[in-house]
């Protein structure tokens, strides 16, 4: 491929080298363009931290240009020349990729200016309340406390990428844009689309049954779409979904493909990332050949057991629940994940076939990840006749989903699937007290990018 005036080569600014490259330049003089991280003023030496797309890198400065690095401001963007240098033993800084080398500046250009900051952006941390962090978000998103979290996400991802493709499942992109709701239910938001009816996606579920005929094995990351009506630490309104729906598996076959996905996509992350899980103080995930493997049943008695609260007659898991669960797992087994099968048949959406032998548990199942669900999935009724029985049942149309039953009716294979919540799995990862940290721009009941005011409320 010879595109553009390189011919293909793979660099679009000629004269810029990229902090972290600089390395490999000792002696040589460099060109580099990013932000000011950090600004440190000694008089007749200034330094300053400039940021790029690689990493950060010490700038060094003398005499009168010293002086113009002291006017620099937080985030200004510049354009610097200068000679990288070694530090020198005594003056390496092991915390940096680059801390073996600096650039003794020769020439600085501020391309453009950066406003005063509202709050200190040069320290390790950001010691900012939640609303601060989320209402500067465009600034937050830069502090070297934030970017690795997205820096680790992006491995998630690709750790999904990886294991879904190793079970020959293909990529699919499904639409946000509903006819129908998805999981039922209260927290739909409806739209206006073009005077008709229509819902945001609860989850891509449909359409990725809808694909198993098309792929037999498919995987799609999605976005969906709840109106929590409530606001907690494991809650967004707009959360980023990894799915998998295959076709042709029993029971037993989904659970070891959502735990080879599971264990591979987090090991992928953590893995890649060393630095990332010692800059947050948590450990590497511990994942053992045999995750353990509990009805919800099973869980309860052994909560009940174990930690002296009787919640054997409870319909559902709660958060508590699922936190002493994987302390038990920890404990007992060395491991970060549980998984929970059997959940009641009520609880789950219309789509999980119940139990053959007891209907009223379903097939479903949901892995738990230090102490909060990651991932929920089930064995689909594939009946046609069945669909439209339980559909009806729990009060929906079966015209509502015409599209959907139509897979039904004109041969669909047995099958499941489950979905990963990619902004949860990253918050556990990294030990989050709040999911919102693990999304770029957060949407809940309070805000979309800026908190709604009161005013706007009324
Ligand atoms: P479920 O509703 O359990 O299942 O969602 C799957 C996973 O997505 C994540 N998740 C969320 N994360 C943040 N905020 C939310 N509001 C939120 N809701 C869900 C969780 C959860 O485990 N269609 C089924 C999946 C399937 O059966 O294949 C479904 O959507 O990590």
């Amino acid at each position: 491929l010879s595109i553009g005036s390189n011919q293909g080569k793979i660099v679009f600014d000629m004269d810029r080298v990229t902090a972290l490259s600089c390395n490999e330049k000792v002696g040589e003089k460099v060109v580099l363009k990013g932000w000011v991280e950090r600004v440190r003023t000694h008089g007749k030496i200034s330094f300053f931290d400039l940021r790029d797309r690689s990493s950060v890198i010490q700038i060094a400065a003398f005499d009168d240009l010293a002086a113009k690095v002291a006017t620099l401001s937080i985030q200004d963007v510049v354009e610097v020349v200068g000679e990288v240098k070694s530090r020198g033993e005594k003056y390496e800084n092991p915390d940096l990729a680059t801390g073996k080398v600096e650039v003794k500046l020769e020439k600085l250009e501020v391309i453009n200016k950066a406003s005063e900051m509202p709050f200190d952006m040069g320290g390790k941390e950001l010691n900012l309340e939640l609303p601060t962090l989320l209402d500067f978000r465009t600034l937050t998103l830069r502090h070297q406390s934030v970017r690795p979290i997205f820096k680790i996400q992006k491995d998630i991802v690709e750790g999904f990428r990886k294991a879904a493709e190793e079970l020959e499942c293909t990529e699919v992109f499904t639409p946000t844009i509903s006819y129908s709701s998805t999981e039922g239910g209260a927290e739909v938001f409806p739209i206006d689309y073009y005077g008709h009816r229509a819902f945001l996606i609860q989850s891509p579920q449909l359409y990725k049954q809808m694909m198993v005929p098309t792929f037999e094995r498919v995987y799609l990351m999605s976005h969906a779409y709840r109106a929590e009506p409530s606001v907690t630490t494991r809650h967004l309104s707009e959360a980023t979904q990894m799915d998998c729906e295959l076709g042709f598996m029993d029971f037993e076959g989904l659970l070891d493909a959502l735990e080879h996905v599971g264990a591979k996509t987090v090991m992928y992350a953590a893995d890649k990332n060393p630095e990332i899980l010692k800059q947050f103080g948590v450990e590497s995930p511990k994942i053992p050949k045999k995750i353990p493997r509990l009805t919800m049943r099973e869980v309860q008695e052994i909560i009940s057991k174990e930690f002296g609260r009787d919640v054997s007659r409870e319909p559902d898991l709660g958060p508590e629940d699922e936190k002493d669960i994987c302390a038990w797992a920890l404990k007992n087994h060395g491991s970060d994940f549980v998984t929970v099968t059997h959940y009641p048949t009520k609880k789950r959406a219309f789509y999980s076939e119940p139990d053959p032998e007891s209907p009223e548990y379903s097939l479903s199942y949901d892995l738990l990840f230090r102490g909060i669900e990651i991932l929920s999935g089930s064995k689909r009724i594939d009946d046609y006749e069945k669909l439209v029985e339980v559909i009806k049942e729990r009060n929906m149309n079966p015209s509502d989903f015409e599209m959907y039953l139509q897979a039904f009716k004109f041969g669909m294979p047995p099958h499941g699937g489950f979905s990963f919540g990619l902004e949860r799995i990253t918050m556990k990862m990294l030990e989050l007290g709040n999911v919102r940290q693990a999304s770029l721009f957060p949407r809940d009941m309070e805000r979309i990018d800026q908190r709604f005011s009161k005013k706007e409320e009324k």
